[in-house]
């Protein structure tokens, strides 16, 4: 068994390094999806920053942004079959480039996701509302592929970055279940509860927003 894994081992250094010997294409790549992000952080910024002044509420809290790393990169690749070149992560993956929006309230997420995609530099390649439809185990966020260009000295390019949209509830339960679902030493009676469990905590997180939503709203009514 540990043979096993120390050959699966060899064969993603191995790959890692094939994919880096093309090191340019795929530096130059990620270099790509780096601008990308700071495309669609600046969108968001300025989105925030006009929010604070026409509301009076800034409906973001946090942005997050993070590029996928190779090794996950030739994870996602090898789990699919699909080739390991450069041109094979910018046709399949779409998920290099990610930004995290934490919101203060349900509401300012959708009311983010439309005013980013309402751009017209800004297309939606696929929407997943997994706060309308959690998913089984409890998970909820929105998540959108879009495509955004950038400039570069004698190209326009298009990339796309995944942007995921949570509430803090959101994002608070997601971080603490990604650390606990890495737990696999654990038994299957342990894991069924522990699974349970965080459903529950999903739920009750589900219904703060629900509330905090509705004492914002209160708070907003003008008297
Ligand atoms: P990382 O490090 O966060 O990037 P796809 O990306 O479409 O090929 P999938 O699974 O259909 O594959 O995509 P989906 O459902 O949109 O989820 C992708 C990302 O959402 C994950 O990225 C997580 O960030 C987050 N996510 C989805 N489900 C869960 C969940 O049950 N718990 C937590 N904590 N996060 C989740 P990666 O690639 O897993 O990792």
């Amino acid at each position: 068994m540990e043979n096993n894994a120390c050959l699966i081992e060899n064969a993603k250094v191995m790959l890692f390094k094939q994919i880096q010997e093309d090191s340019i294409p795929l530096r130059t790549l990620m270099a790509y999806y780096r601008c990308a992000i700071m495309e669609v952080e600046t969108k968001f910024r300025v989105l925030n920053e006009e929010f604070s002044i026409e509301r009076e509420h800034n409906p973001i809290e946090t942005i997050k942004s993070r590029l996928k790393s190779p090794e996950s990169i030739i994870n996602k690749l090898q789990s699919r079959n699909l080739p390991l070149t450069v041109q094979s992560i910018e046709t399949n993956l779409f998920d290099i480039a990610g930004i995290r929006v934490i919101c203060s309230f349900q509401n300012d997420i959708y009311l983010l996701a439309e005013y980013l995609l309402s751009q017209d530099d800004i297309e939606l390649v696929e929407i997943k509302d997994y706060i309308k439809t959690p998913k089984e185990n409890g998970y909820r966020s929105l998540h959108l592929i879009v495509k955004v260009p950038i400039f570069l000295h004698e190209e326009k390019r298009s990339m796309n970055v995944e942007v995921q949209f949570r509430t803090i509830a959101m994002d608070s339960w997601a971080s603490l279940e990604h650390k606990i679902r890495y737990k696999k030493e654990l038994d299957e009676q342990t894991l069924k509860t522990i699974n349970d469990d965080l459903l529950e905590c999903a739920l009750q997180s589900a219904r703060l927003d629900e509330k905090m939503e509705k004492v914002h709203q209160q708070s907003m009514k003008k008297s």
